[in-house]
């Protein structure tokens, strides 16, 4: 195996430079209306499935059957009345009998609107009753072509648009003209079909009939040409406990959920301290994603974060440095996400733009921001720091770095880049800086676009990269007096644009990516999830995700355990993945999980001691902090995992938090109880200050 040389390094980075060439297309951006948040993550293995209908239709004023049409149309005429409704129908067989549905809402994408001033139009979902109409032959006239929906005078002229057949508005939205998904609450409507199925005769969405004549609005249909434009019902559920099946297949490998519409590419995600998930990409606004819901609320930023590099505060902001203006040149602005307010705050910008820089949260709560290229195009040597309020530069730390260098904090305060190339580094961020020579790992090759994670304080496992990619893997623990990189197990797939993701037990899943030598290639994608054990150093390969996710593609582990797998494109001329799956390891197949009841505290100190309530104390084996994943780029800049001590007390745990600011830098982190089956509870997440 040839060793690079630095003028090949440079090579390398000029061809990934030149090969990263950021697609334009001229897309409308699919957004979702606002939703409010009412279901709360429940305890058990969460299911979530995306149902299609078995058929939809809208009715006309005439004896018109539509439903082969493209489209699903609202419709006022004349004044006030209501000349089209929507009838759709669902079949929810693949939801087992006596589950609980947590949540249910239905998705209608919105194609077409009046050209009138008026923003809004009511649109009203509701069950149909008494009569159960055939998609196929249901009209304005008849619901199933012979038989009229109700003989009463209920409609304009007498004519019958199913209004008596139907029940009482389960959710009420106005409508604007913002082309996307709109969604309504549909909880208690599949809550009933579900208990009893032979009294789905499916659901209407109604006109508004308070308009003027000719307010419309237009839909996707189940006909769409387009399959992600099609509607669906998006369905939370917990199965009956007497389904869980361990030994099952699912215990040993987990299980993909369905593949759920996006508005944007997903290529920067982060989870936020009440759980939601900020992400953002090339095209589009950044979106919050609410996981019990999966509502998208759009939250413009200031600036074009694309390429920026991120990680939370010690307050739990979230700090962007950086972004793009165009190729590889980047901006030197500065924003704050602040989730409690779901607002961007401006900032002091950067002595020089940064394009694909990292960003680490510092011991004392300062951020570190590391290479990248500037509005030039050319790299930036110097690192700078964020001390709350400005930037300053380490005028004496000059080190060009290859994108998105993958650095973490080590246990004596310096910080420690890991790669891409082979010779790793210290950086000793005190004064005005200073850098000097690291360990070199094993595999010859730089681990471009391979995956880092800390798993435990000073332990880092480097994974895959490279082209062609490496299926090897690397671990490194710099509490050792002479810190040296050591082979670990290796994968079963060579993996390149991969995620690896810390779980609560301390385990790290690897997601994605492609074995294709070459910048990303389709061709070689990796669909299979594989496992990397801590404590053995072994891989086992996992269930396999649906969709290609490679260059640009994202993994974020959630509070409830699960990992939401998204993102690909928005770049390389790729496709633009709007999609995103979520991962339930087979830790959620593996029976009840501990439980946390009572309050836990949102904020907490170095050192402190954090009473848990739980009625599963006897069980547990493992308390752990897990930073809140910000990521980007196949790496998250910010996840690390912590063990907490902790001991037995009445009607809990008494748990200490970290007292070492460089094993658990200041920020959020999701607090977890691990029993001695390696199942999780649910994750509370706490600010460390
Ligand atoms: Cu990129």
């Amino acid at each position: 195996m040839p060793t690079f040389k630095p003028s090949q390094a440079r090579l390398a980075l000029a061809l990934s430079i030149a090969l990263i060439v950021e697609s334009c297309l001229d897309q409308p951006s699919v957004t979702e209306a606002p939703h409010a948040p009412h279901a709360a993550v429940m305890a058990g293995p969460l299911q979530t499935t995306a149902i299609s209908p078995t058929g939809d239709t809208y009715l006309n004023i005439n004896a018109t059957n539509n439903a082969t049409a493209a489209t699903l149309n609202l419709y006022t005429w004349p004044d006030a009345r209501s000349a089209n409704a929507i009838v759709m129908k669902f079949d929810l067989a693949s939801i087992p009998a006596g589950s609980t549905v947590s949540s249910a809402t239905l998705h209608l994408n919105l194609t077409g609107s009046d050209a009138t001033a008026d923003p809004t139009y009511t649109v009203t979902v509701h069950r149909i009753m008494n009569k159960n109409p055939v998609v196929s032959s249901a009209t304005g006239y008849t619901y199933d072509g012979s038989n009229a929906w109700t003989p009463n005078s209920c409609c304009y002229n007498n004519i019958p648009l199913a209004q008596a057949d139907i029940g009482a508005p389960v959710d009420t939205k106005d409508v604007d003209k913002t082309p996307g998904f709109k969604e309504w609450d549909v909880t208690s409507l599949v809550q009933g079909w579900l208990s009893n199925p032979a009294a789905n005769f499916g659901l209407l969405v109604n006109s508004d009939p308070s308009k003027a004549r000719d307010r419309y609005r237009t839909f996707s249909s189940s006909d769409d040409s387009t399959p992600s434009r099609r509607p669906y019902l998006r369905v939370v559920y917990t199965p009956p406990d007497t389904v869980a099946p361990p030994p099952g297949l699912e215990a040993r490998v987990g299980r993909w959920s369905s593949v759920f519409p996006a508005p944007i590419v997903q290529l920067h995600v982060h989870l936020l301290r009440d759980g939601t998930v900020l992400s953002w990409g090339l095209q589009g606004d950044p979106q919050v994603w609410d996981p019990a819901t999966g509502t998208f609320t759009p939250v413009p930023s200031p600036s074009l974060l694309f390429c920026a590099g991120h990680t939370f505060l010690g307050d739990g902001r979230l700090l962007v440095a950086g972004g793009h203006i165009s190729g590889v040149r980047g901006l030197p602005n500065t924003n704050l996400f602040d989730a409690a307010t779901r607002s961007w705050q401006v900032a002091p910008p950067m002595a020089r733009g940064r394009w694909y820089p990292t960003t680490t949260t510092l011991p004392d709560g300062e951020v570190l921001s590391v290479a990248g290229t500037d509005e030039n195009s050319t790299a930036v040597p110097i690192p700078e720091i964020w001390d709350g309020t400005r930037w300053r530069q380490l005028t004496t730390a000059g080190m060009v770095l290859e994108y998105y260098p993958r650095n973490f904090v080590a246990p004596d305060g310096r910080v420690f880049y890991a790669g891409e190339e082979p010779p790793s580094r210290w950086l000793d961020v005190t004064g005005t800086g200073r850098w000097s020579d690291g360990p070199s790992r094993n595999e010859p090759g730089w681990r471009s676009y391979g995956s880092a994670v800390m798993y435990a304080p000073g332990k880092i496992l480097y994974a895959g990269g490279g082209d062609p990619p490496t299926n090897t893997a690397e671990v490194i623990d710099l509490n050792d007096a002479s810190p040296a990189w050591r082979y670990t197990g290796a994968m079963a797939y060579a993996r390149r644009h991969m995620n690896a993701t810390i779980l609560p037990t301390g385990d790290v899943l690897v997601t994605g990516g492609t074995s294709a030598p070459g910048f990303s290639e389709a061709a070689g994608a990796v669909h299979a999830a594989e496992l990397w054990s801590a404590t053995t150093g072994t891989w086992t390969t996992l269930a396999s995700n649906a969709v290609i996710r490679i260059y640009h593609s994202t993994s974020l582990l959630l509070p409830d355990g699960r990992v939401l797998h998204t993102g690909s494109g928005d770049g390389n001329n790729q496709p633009r993945e709007l999609s995103y799956e979520l991962y339930s390891p087979p830790y959620l197949f593996r029976g009840a999980r501990p439980s946390l009841t009572g309050f836990t505290p949102t904020v907490v100190g170095y050192g402190q001691t954090v009473r848990v309530e739980t009625p599963d104390g006897a069980s547990v084996t493992q308390v752990t902090f897990v930073h809140t994943g910000s990521v980007t780029h196949a790496f998250d800049q910010a996840a690390r995992l912590v063990p907490l001590a902790f001991s037995q007390v009445s009607g809990g745990l008494s748990v200490t938090l970290p007292a070492s600011r460089t094993a658990a830098p200041p920020g959020p982190y999701m607090l977890f109880l691990v029993n001695g089956n390696g199942v999780p509870s649910i994750g509370r997440i706490m600010l460390l200050q």
